[in-house]
């Protein structure tokens, strides 16, 4: 396939409402084609040198940069230190941080610290109080580094109908904050970041995100919402970190070894899935914190926002791709070759078995303390608003609301989401973790998250310790629906 078949069929794509079916093969024919070469750079995100001569540990450079995605197959972009994803931001558990952010571009920006307990004022959301850097000026980000575990960082703009902004972009990065304690025997580690290239506007239903008919849809109305669904937000192109399947080096490994895998949905629009033939992954954290009880499986499925840190024992040797069980996702880049030493053949994909993901398997069953305050949180959809676009509903208002939410340090809060819409949302709570109570009527306890995907028309019970005062974000992790009305702000009386 040439350029220019490549380009007339994205564009097919681009332009084609339901056009779905019409996406390129190119990626995985890229990695059916792949032969063992020498290893050039691995697919990983590398830790930055440490900054010396200043009083900042880590500079994050925000400006126009270009990604080769595939050979020929180049997007334009904005990403920090010239990179896709951002440097690997690594501190231990309590350090003090200073992070210099310049920004070279010709509007406002704000990092944001995704999983960290950080005060509102540098936590990168403005809704919260945190001044920006201002466009072609530079601004210091200082924090002590907690909890322990798997965050990142990206761009809290608001983007709203330019898809060339805020999420959209490559502005994202893995942030590790490693624990004191052992985090156990692997051979590996890799850091992998789950991405779309070339968002555009579209009627075109995105499969994962609409609900799953067996579900239970305790929030289903009796009577269906008549009104036609507005313009989503969609792409042609996906890749791991900055490579489509099959065009970046393999994942190379040996017979024997324990690869320690830090995922990261950083997609500002779509669910996604990810199975490896042959092999299963053992779940060991979800959003980089410990799970009550690690177990096998064969598929992950992560929301944008979301992290799961996997072990896989390399006991299958071959050449696999690590990949989406949709094909048209797979077939547009959402894969990495996985390549066992000594081994020739061409990349095997296997779809896998027919796995639903469950978070509550990785909990323990155990009561949970009475809460001090219960507050019920209802999410509703009004199809094809303004400009065509769906807007969002918190209890009835889109954001902002006034006075609406409010914490009071030292007490325990039951937070109820009633999804009452067909899609699912990842729901963030910025600065704080909460403690996963029910997911459609399953208990569960013991599984730490900030971010928890509700399904469609499904219900998520949460509990929170409000034990970080100062101003708090919450709102859906599509960067779309957190534009056009789904966030709140909580208070602390
Ligand atoms: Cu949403």
């Amino acid at each position: 396939m040439n350029r220019r078949d490549f380009v007339r069929l994205g564009c097919a794509t681009v332009i084609g409402a339901g056009a779905g079916k019409m996406r390129p093969a190119f990626a995985e024919s890229l990695a059916l084609q792949h032969v063992a070469t020498t290893p050039q750079r691995p697919p990983m995100a590398h830790l930055e040198p440490k900054t010396t001569g200043g009083a900042v540990d880590f500079t994050l450079q925000i400006a126009p940069m270009t990604v080769e995605l595939a050979p020929q197959v180049v997007i334009s972009t904005i990403g920090y230190n010239n990179k896709v994803p951002g440097p690997l931001l690594r501190m231990r558990e309590g350090q003090p941080v200073t992070i210099g952010v310049v920004n070279d571009t010709d509007v406002p920006e704000y990092v944001h610290w995704h999983g960290l307990f950080v005060p509102s004022e540098v936590d990168g959301a403005a809704e919260e109080g945190t001044p920006p850097v201002p466009p072609h000026s530079r601004r210091r980000y200082q924090f002590v580094a907690k909890p322990a575990g798997s965050r990142w960082y990206h761009s809290h703009t608001m983007a709203m109908l330019d898809l060339h902004r805020g999420s959209y972009t490559g502005q994202f990065g893995f942030l590790m904050i490693d624990s004191p304690n052992d985090p156990g025997r692997y051979d590996q580690e890799v850091f992998l970041a789950l991405r779309e290239w070339e968002y555009f506007l579209s009627t075109m239903d995105q499969d994962d995100m609409a609900g799953d008919p067996n579900d239970p849809m305790p929030e289903k109305p009796a009577t269906p919402d008549p009104r036609p669904n507005g313009l989503e937000v969609n792409a042609p192109l996906y890749s791991i970190n900055d490579k489509m399947l099959g065009a970046g080096e393999p994942l190379r490994v040996q017979a024997g070894q324990r690869i320690l895998m830090h995922l990261l949905n950083a997609s500002p629009s779509q669910i996604h899935r990810l199975a490896l033939p042959a092999h299963k992954f053992l779940v060991i954290a979800l959003d980089g914190n410990p799970v009550p009880a690690p177990q096998l499986v064969s598929v992950i499925e992560i929301a944008p926002g979301e992290r799961v840190d996997v072990i896989v024992e390399m006991n299958q040797p071959g050449v696999w791709i690590l990949g989406e069980p949709r094909d048209v996702a797979r077939q547009s880049g959402m894969g990495l070759v996985v390549e066992y030493a000594n081994q020739q053949q061409r990349a095997t994909w296997l779809p896998p078995p027919n796995a639903r993901w469950d978070y509550t398997i990785f909990g323990k069953t155990a009561p949970h303390p009475a809460p001090d305050h219960t507050i019920d949180m209802v999410f509703e959809k009004v199809p094809g608003g303004p400009h065509g676009i769906n807007h969002w509903l918190v209890n009835g208002q889109e954001f902002p609301h006034q006075r609406e939410f409010i914490f009071r340090q030292g007490r325990r809060y039951r937070l109820v989401f009633h999804n009452r819409s067909d899609d699912a949302h990842p729901l963030h709570m910025h600065r704080h973790l909460f403690e996963l109570v029910e997911l459609n009527g399953k208990p569960t306890a013991g599984i730490k998250k900030d971010t928890v995907i509700v399904p469609a028309f499904g219900r998520a019970t949460v509990d929170l310790l409000a034990d970080q005062p100062g101003l708090t974000l919450f709102h859906c992790h599509i960067q779309q629906h957190m534009d056009f009305g789904f966030m709140a702000l909580f208070r602390y009386a």
